[in-house]
């Protein structure tokens, strides 16, 4: 057998840890995805559009590290770079791969299906440098190893998406075989001299304070020091508060944590003990309008000491070229044995009150969002994974409990409503020894509601909560007017259609806390495929963080024009 371009791409994709790929078949992709169906070990998975295809592949990311995506040309691949866009928002290594017009073609004056209908090919690629770390196009398989390891190392270093185009008739071409994987691992080390300098820094700054907190960001996991952010906290001995964007991303049991810091829509008592507070550890935060709460809460200033991935801030002084982890490591190495900077911890068990037990609802009492809530609470265990999509389903997701191994995944940055359809599709794939659930607006549904006919397919045990407001309540409390009223869909009805004759999800429609209770225990025993359980509250029954939050996001917006 001829080894391949093609071949040469899925086995680096192979090699990097991917079990699986995400396709939609086009004919400039046709012969792409012949050389790829022959990797060993390596999976292709359907997609019902490009878009979701983009958004399972980012979900994939999530659970597995790394993910691929493969489209045919600009039909397809622009449909994709939308959630490729995403991917970057959300520091996700997603490869896009997008079949090309013949090489041949290239510069021949010829006019080509699925293009704008010029004879330049070059704009999709354009588009994609702006939108990942990395574009390639391939037109002549020599060419073709160095370009595909230069994408594939570079997204994986910078946790960001690349992109290869791939000419039709190049994948099929001879090629060498790919070396080992280190040669696309490789990084370059931080440099000693400004690691000492910024530990330093970072040390005289904890030092100088008396009562510091730390302040746990979304890019935590893409910086791969999770663990290390505990044993952080761990020498510092401080209250530790997650960002909303970064819930789950420390350890909801550590001693130390406190909750969400989210201004004031924050847990009960992380806000007061972070105004007390007289300096704060950002790790890998991302400041933006909803994050700060429409620019109401953005911790900056003297007090403020940045750790992000590669970069570190404090005293006045910025550093590069270090990675977060060797500075952690270096900066707990300085804490050992001394004393415990333990101030905010001892004050914030003061003031924190105590837990109130949520009681449950009248089962035939019709269904409220706080008992739904209470409902999908009970479901959580250490190898929950819960997918929140924009909407009221954040807040909600906020106020979870969550016992230790439980994941939250959220799309904060980007906030595409519809993402977490595939995306749920995309990560129970990755990660099909997890309890998934998923929490998704009506709203937010319509968008990407085919790809539960994949999940159907693959007979992956998702449980969907589907919230039936009958609205953009989230946008209701931002701005209301008749655009956030929607068609109403008869849900639970739509598992019938995708079943069609060989599939066994389920579909349930709770309205009162009994019916939901009951459709819970049918979907905790379908093993066969998703279940979907249509909750059905009044359009105005939402959190009371997503109104304070929504009239701040919404002052922010119509901040008028400054005065020039
Ligand atoms: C692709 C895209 N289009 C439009 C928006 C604007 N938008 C943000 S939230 C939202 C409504 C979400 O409604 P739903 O999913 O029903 O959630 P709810 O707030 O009702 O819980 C819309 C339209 C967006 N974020 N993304
Ligand atoms: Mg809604």
């Amino acid at each position: 057998m001829t080894y391949t371009v093609g071949h040469y791409l899925g086995e680096r994709l192979a090699q990097i840890g991917l079990k699986d790929h995400f396709a939609v078949a086009g004919d400039y992709n046709l012969v792409l995805l012949d050389q790829l169906l022959e990797i060993d070990g390596l999976r292709q998975v359907y997609c019902c559009n490009e878009l979701n295809c983009g958004f399972s592949a980012e979900g994939y990311a999530r659970a597995n590290g790394a993910a691929a995506a493969v489209v045919t040309f600009s039909v397809g691949a622009l449909s994709a770079l939308n959630a490729i866009g995403g991917a970057y928002a959300e520091n996700l290594p997603v490869i896009l791969i997008s079949g090309a017009p013949n090489s041949n073609d290239h510069g021949s004056g010829h006019v080509l299906h699925h293009t704008i209908g010029t004879p330049d090919y070059g704009y999709q690629l354009e588009i994609a440098r702006r939108l990942t770390c990395a574009a390639v196009s391939i037109t002549s398989a020599g060419d073709a190893p160095v370009l595909i390891d230069h994408a594939i190392r570079t997204a994986l270093r910078e946790k960001k998406p690349a992109y290869i185009e791939i000419a039709c008739n190049i994948s099929s071409q001879p090629c060498p075989r790919p070396g080992p994987v280190g040669a696309i691992l490789t990084d370059a080390p931080s440099d000693p001299e400004t690691l000492k300098l910024a530990i330093d820094e970072l040390a005289d700054f904890i030092a100088a304070r008396k009562k510091p907190v730390m302040l746990v960001g979304s890019r935590l996991r893409a910086a791969g020091c999770e663990d290390a952010a505990i044993r952080l906290a761990d020498a510092l001995g401080c209250v530790v508060t997650t960002m909303a964007a970064a819930k789950s991303f420390f350890p909801e049991d550590h001693p130390a944590y406190a909750g969400t810091y989210w201004g004031d829509v924050s847990s009960p008592g992380a806000q007061q003990i972070f105004d007390w507070a007289d300096g704060v550890l950002c790790l890998t935060p991302v400041f933006n309008d909803y994050s700060t709460v429409g620019w109401t809460a953005w911790p900056r200033g003297d007090n403020v000491a940045l750790m992000d991935t590669r970069h570190i801030a404090a005293g006045g002084k910025a550093f590069d070229g270090v990675h977060l982890r060797d500075v952690i490591e270096g900066l707990i190495g300085r804490l050992k044995g001394q004393p415990k900077k333990d101030a905010t911890l001892v004050e914030y068990r003061r003031i924190k009150s105590l837990d109130a037990p949520v009681v449950a609802a009248d089962p035939k009492a019709p269904l409220v969002r706080a008992e739904m809530a209470r409902q999908i609470q009970g479901l959580l265990t250490s190898d929950t994974s819960v997918i929140a999509e924009t909407g009221d389903s954040w807040f909600n997701v906020m106020q979870m409990k969550l016992p230790r191994g439980a994941r939250v995944e959220l799309e904060m940055q980007w906030g595409h409503i519809g993402w977490s359809v595939p995306a749920t599709f995309g990560y129970a794939v990755g990660a099909p020894e997890r309890r998934i659930i998923a929490m998704i607006g009506d709203g937010s549904f319509q968008l990407t509601a085919q790809e539960v006919a994949q999940m159907v397919r693959l007979k992956l045990p998702v449980i969907i909560f589907l919230v039936n407001n009958r609205g953009y309540t989230i946008e209701v409390e931002i701005h209301d007017g008749p655009y956030n009223n929607i068609k109403n869909w008869d849900y639970a009805g739509l598992m019938s259609v995708f079943n069609a004759e060989d599939g066994h999800g389920k579909g349930f429609r709770a309205t009162t806390g009994a019916e939901m209770e009951k459709a819970i225990a049918a979907a905790v025993a379908n093993r066969e495929g998703p279940t979907l359980i249509e909750c059905v509250i009044d359009r105005d029954d939402c959190t009371s963080d997503l109104i304070s939050w929504g009239r701040r996001v919404a002052t922010a917006n119509a901040r008028p024009p400054a005065a020039r």
